[in-house]
């Protein structure tokens, strides 16, 4: 631990922007089994300004806000009819999906805890009452009902309104491009919210779940900030807090809790660590502030060399089994051969980085120019011509992507690798997550497979907003709705920062929208 770069860390705070967000219509949920997760919101009326609900014992309310907000929820309850004759309970539910507000939440399923879901009893004795809720909620819906009132039977919600909270100001209009295709602009729209709703104190993965600072999460975040908001002190914040958790090992932890301190979570993830140096590098790029690299360097450099020491005697990266290798959420996904890939990115962006700091790194270039070669001798299967992972050959697009990225494969061969994939296609592995896929975009822009990104990015994070999404989501599979790392797809997280890359792409390669 290094308590100089954690105060650094700490003098950074954030000022945070509070924005009025009031609900937009009162809405009731029915069983749809064409919609997405099999539910839908259908209005019941729009809402003015200053409305007054009836709450009356029993009903559910659901209110409706325009877009997914993240904030503190209060109104007031005032007496309508009938003497208050016992205590009055109102619970609260808020979700990000219909699916939240429509089923049960008990008996809870799933491996993460049932404190995520958000739900709330305010027990109240006198009238009239003004309800703050204290938990910052995550939600578009909110949904409130009145129990064990007695023969009070109704009562009055008034002023009821969510102070949204962001560590930017509300969105702003300038940084949509009014000239591009109109699904662009509602991507780009849609990673803004997304984005800016997860920058609170820290770069938080999701606002609802898990609310922590995870590397790999911060790394799409800085892209994406980097040609929107353009928030370095934060992005800077992030890497001193991984770097001044630091731990014995050299390792940095895959994430961060800024509960009442910051602590490191226990967690380490090697493809996050390997990546460190690359957001650091991205940082310095961005901002033009080069003394964060030039202290934070070595750093950068340990996470390499502990994971170079995973390379066997044909530099083919080995898992050792007993450390979290993600790439993506997807438990028959095969992860050596994507790793080793990531692994030579990784040294590639040291290497970068070291350029620009005039440093000299010779060790780091062997590394990468023989692991290059070891992938295209030993990972590279020469019926298909992908590159394959692990004793079934298991053919994936996460091992493609990542090998393009980390120029093994390239020019022409890069550019035919996605038709091989193609043809492989019955048995290829898809990837689960925006986290994955915004690498599969990258590689494709790489191999210069502009209308395939394209594509990505119109069926893909498009199919979240036909979807209902306002905000984008931590997972996505088209053909799975119901698809959940943690085994309930309530507790997925449906604002989640590592989905909010596509305005980072349509900023950054114009082709995008000029090869249309
Ligand atoms: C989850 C979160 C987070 C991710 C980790 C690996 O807990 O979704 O975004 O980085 O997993």
């Amino acid at each position: 631990m290094n308590a100089a770069w954690i105060d650094t860390a700490k003098n950074l705070k954030p000022h945070l922007f509070r924005t009025q967000k009031l609900p937009v219509a009162v809405s009731t949920r029915l069983p749809c089994s064409n919609t997405f997760q099999g539910w839908k919101m259908d209005l019941l009326r729009d809402l003015g300004v200053e409305e007054t609900f009836i709450l009356e014992t029993s009903c559910d309310l659901i209110l409706e806000f325009k877009n997914l907000t993240v904030g503190y929820v209060r109104f007031e309850v005032c007496s309508f009819e009938g003497i208050l004759d016992s205590p009055i309970h109102i619970e609260i539910v808020a979700g990000e999906r219909p699916l939240e507000i429509a089923q049960p939440f008990d008996p809870h399923e799933g491996i993460l805890s049932r404190t995520w879901l958000q739900d709330e009893t305010i027990t109240i004795d006198r009238l009239p009452f003004f309800v703050c809720v204290q938990r910052r909620l995550a939600f578009v819906y909110l949904k409130l009902r009145l129990n064990d009132c007695g023969p009070q039977s109704k009562v009055l919600i008034r002023n009821l309104r969510c102070d949204e909270v962001s560590s930017v100001p509300n969105v702003d209009d300038s940084f949509l491009d009014k000239t591009i295709p109109k699904w662009m602009q509602q991507l780009c729209e849609v990673s803004l919210r997304t984005l800016r709703l997860c920058m609170q104190d820290v770069f938080e993965d999701g606002p609802k779940r898990d609310r922590r600072l995870w590397l790999g999460d911060l790394r799409l975040q800085a892209l994406a900030n980097s040609v929107s908001f353009k928030n370095y002190d934060l992005v800077k914040r992030c890497l001193y807090l991984f770097a001044g958790f630091q731990r014995e090992d050299g390792t940095v932890p895959a994430c961060i809790y800024d509960k009442s301190d910051f602590q490191a979570g226990g967690e380490f993830i090697l493809d996050y660590s390997v990546l460190f140096g690359s957001t650091l590098l991205d940082y310095t790029l961005h901002s033009g502030d080069e003394s964060a690299a030039r202290q934070l360097w070595p750093v950068a450099c340990e996470q390499i060399r502990f994971a170079l020491q995973f390379l066997d005697e044909s530099n083919v990266f080995q898992d050792p089994g007993n450390l979290w290798i993600f790439i993506d959420w997807n438990d028959r996904l095969h992860k050596q051969s994507a790793m080793h890939a990531i692994l030579i990115y990784g040294i590639s962006q040291v290497i970068e980085l070291a350029n620009l700091l005039g440093k000299e790194v010779p060790e780091f270039i062997v590394h990468r120019d023989c692991m290059r070669r070891a992938a295209r001798e030993h990972l590279r299967d020469r019926k298909t011509a992908c590159y394959f992972s692990g004793p079934d050959r298991q053919i994936s697009w996460a091992t493609q992507a990542w090998m393009i990225l980390a120029d093994v494969s390239e020019g022409q061969e890069a550019h035919d690798l996605w038709k091989a994939l193609e043809l492989t296609s019955e048995n290829a592995i898809l990837p689960n997550s925006p986290y994955l896929y915004h690498f599969v975009v990258e590689a494709m822009i790489k191999s210069n497979q502009i209308s395939l990104a394209r594509d990505l990015l119109q069926n893909y994070w498009g199919g979240m907003i036909s979807n209902g999404a306002t905000t984008f989501w931590e997972v996505y599979n088209p053909s799975d709705p119901m698809l959940s790392p943690y085994g309930n797809a309530m507790v997925n997280s449906y604002c989640h920062a590592w989905s909010c890359t596509p305005i980072y792409f349509i900023h950054k390669y114009p082709q995008l929208v000029s090869e249309g």
